[in-house]
């Protein structure tokens, strides 16, 4: 299991062998990935099919002794062969931004928000609109399948759009998970913001994307998308184990002892 590699992930043909999408916006990503490449095999296809009847119909025959007609400065092709890579360019860069746009938009007021810390090797989540907080600690792989067990857990309900304010308390990191088609930088003083509406229930393995140091690869957290039932309950737990407030960005990175965590939690103090 590497930082880089897909664990656990799936690929198949019809979503251009990128992750399945699990979010609305990131079927929209796929759709974009997937006619983009099917526009572009037409495409060559085309070329080459043209090349192919060119090279065959108009070869040089036994008996040919003078050039054929030349045709290099035939205006009318010209003037097509540069409109309409410039038209193909000009529906490429149209399409792009409208679904970065929305991949990327964070206008709409979200129902849920959680704070992500990113900090060497591991991740702090802060439900800002529930005030609880999860403190993770670095995975140890051990090559065995109870490693993943061990994985700080981020949950989020189905069907409803979750805001993710990022952060970072030490280095530059990278807020991924797969099977959201899209990535953030987790930047030390900086708040970079995504939403997603997770479309299915389920566990996905969510990652480092940003070399961060030694254990990058081991900086990885499990997803739990739930029902709104479930998300509510396990909010209940975390503050029934005290872990109430929000981790602010002055506090030390190291794994937070419980004897240590009222002094250290504080609300409020996230931009
Ligand atoms: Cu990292």
């Amino acid at each position: 299991m590497t930082a880089c590699g897909a664990v656990g992930v799936n690929t198949r043909v019809e979503d251009g062998y990128l992750p399945r999408p699990i979010t609305e916006d990131a079927e929209l990503i796929r759709n974009f990935w997937v006619y983009t490449w099917i526009a572009a095999l037409l495409v060559g296809a085309l070329v080459l099919a043209l090349s192919f009847w060119c090279w065959a119909m108009y070869r040089k025959k036994k008996g040919d002794e003078t050039l054929p007609e030349q045709l290099q400065y035939n205006i009318p092709l010209e003037i097509l062969y540069t409109i309409v890579p410039i038209l193909a360019l000009a529906a490429l860069f149209f399409w792009n931004n409208k679904v970065a746009a929305t991949a990327m938009g964070t206008e709409t007021e979200p129902d849920n928000v959680v704070n992500v810390v990113g900090k060497q090797w591991s991740w702090d989540f802060n439900y800002t609109s529930e005030n609880v907080h999860e403190a993770g600690t670095q995975a140890q792989l051990t090559g065995r399948p109870a490693a993943e067990q061990q994985l700080p857990e981020l949950w989020i309900p189905v069907n409803e759009r979750t805001e993710f304010q990022l952060t970072a308390r030490d280095v530059n990191h990278s807020f991924w998970v797969p099977e959201f088609l899209k990535k953030l930088d987790m930047i030390p003083g900086r708040v970079n913001t995504f939403q997603v509406t997770p479309t299915e229930e389920g566990e996905f393995i969510g990652k480092c994307a940003e070399l961060c140091g030694s254990y990058h690869a081991q900086m990885l957290f499990r997803l739990k998308v739930v029902s709104r039932e479930e998300f509510d309950a396990h909010m209940k737990d975390l503050e029934k184990r005290g872990q109430t407030g929000t981790l602010g960005n002055d506090v030390n990175r190291e794994p937070i002892a419980p004897a240590d965590r009222d002094e250290l939690t504080t609300t409020g103090s996230n931009e």
